[in-house]
């Protein structure tokens, strides 16, 4: 859970987790501070006493939410992974049912979740669904909503995709680049409990094209991934590669 400046967010949150996850498979939840200048490490502190699977990892200076993600994800000890955010947007009741979709087919690299019922204003809601319908077209990923903070995913699939500022933002089409399947879960949506977004218009527009562009790029740019296998001299075989043929070319 990448968090920034939430602090009056992180007791109840943890709660809700603890409510939705109980009677789960054994699971850990990373909270991820982005060099937050309010209460937010103190609170994950507290909460923190009396819930062994709370971890706290602290960025000294914000880096963003993509490289929180990251973070968390190379620092988490299971194989499935579910991010979501921490303003309590994302409920966490629908955690398990996100991470189901990843045990029941190995193809699936990626759950998405979809929210429906959007809580946020007017403007935002126009502005995400713009956005939606150029980076659906341009990218043709086939996904509805790529702004939701809750997603599951194979940890060792996400940790080898292109990492930028961003990418968060574009999972859909780096995991399908790297040919895995995508589910898909709606959500219901909610508002943020308390404090306030850490974006702007501008943010999301023009940083939104540029990254756009970026991986328009990289999708056209797939390199294939060979599959290579290793031709064995027939003579050489049994021994020691090297030692044998250098014993054939008469080196010593
Ligand atoms: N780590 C990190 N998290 C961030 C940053 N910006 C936003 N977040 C977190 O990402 C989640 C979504 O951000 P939010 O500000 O609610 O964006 P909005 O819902 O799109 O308005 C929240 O949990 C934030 O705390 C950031 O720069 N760094
Ligand atoms: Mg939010």
């Amino acid at each position: 859970m990448p968090v920034r400046n939430e602090a009056e967010n992180i007791g109840p949150v943890a709660e809700e987790i603890a409510a939705g996850m109980s009677g789960q498979s054994p699971f850990e939840v990373v909270y991820v501070n982005d060099g937050s200048t309010d209460n937010t490490a103190v609170e994950i502190d507290r909460v923190m006493k009396d819930r062994p699977w709370l971890r706290h990892l602290r960025h000294a200076v914000s880096c963003g939410k993509s490289a929180a993600i990251r973070t968390g994800v190379a620092a988490a000890r299971g194989r499935l992974i579910v991010t979501l955010d921490g303003d309590g947007q994302n409920d966490p009741a629908f955690l398990p049912a996100l991470i189901e979709p990843l045990l029941q087919n190995e193809r699936i690299g990626l759950v998405v979740g979809q929210r429906v019922g959007r809580k946020d204003t007017a403007f935002k809601r126009i502005q995400s669904r713009i956005a939606n319908k150029v980076r659906a077209a341009v990218l043709r990923d086939g996904t509805r909503d790529t702004a939701c903070g809750l997603t599951a995913f194979r940890r060792d699939a996400f940790l080898a995709l292109p990492y930028f500022d961003g990418m968060h933002r574009f999972l859909p089409a780096l995991v399908r680049r790297d040919q895995h399947e995508i589910a898909y879960f709606d959500v219901v949506d909610r508002s943020r409990r308390a404090g306030k977004s850490n974006y702007g218009m501008s943010d999301r527009l023009w940083i939104g094209v540029l990254d756009l562009v970026g991986v328009w790029w990289l999708i056209r740019r797939r390199a294939r991934v060979p599959q290579a296998v290793e031709i064995v001299d027939k003579m050489c075989q049994g021994h020691s590669r090297i030692t044998a043929c250098n014993d054939l070319n008469g080196i010593p």
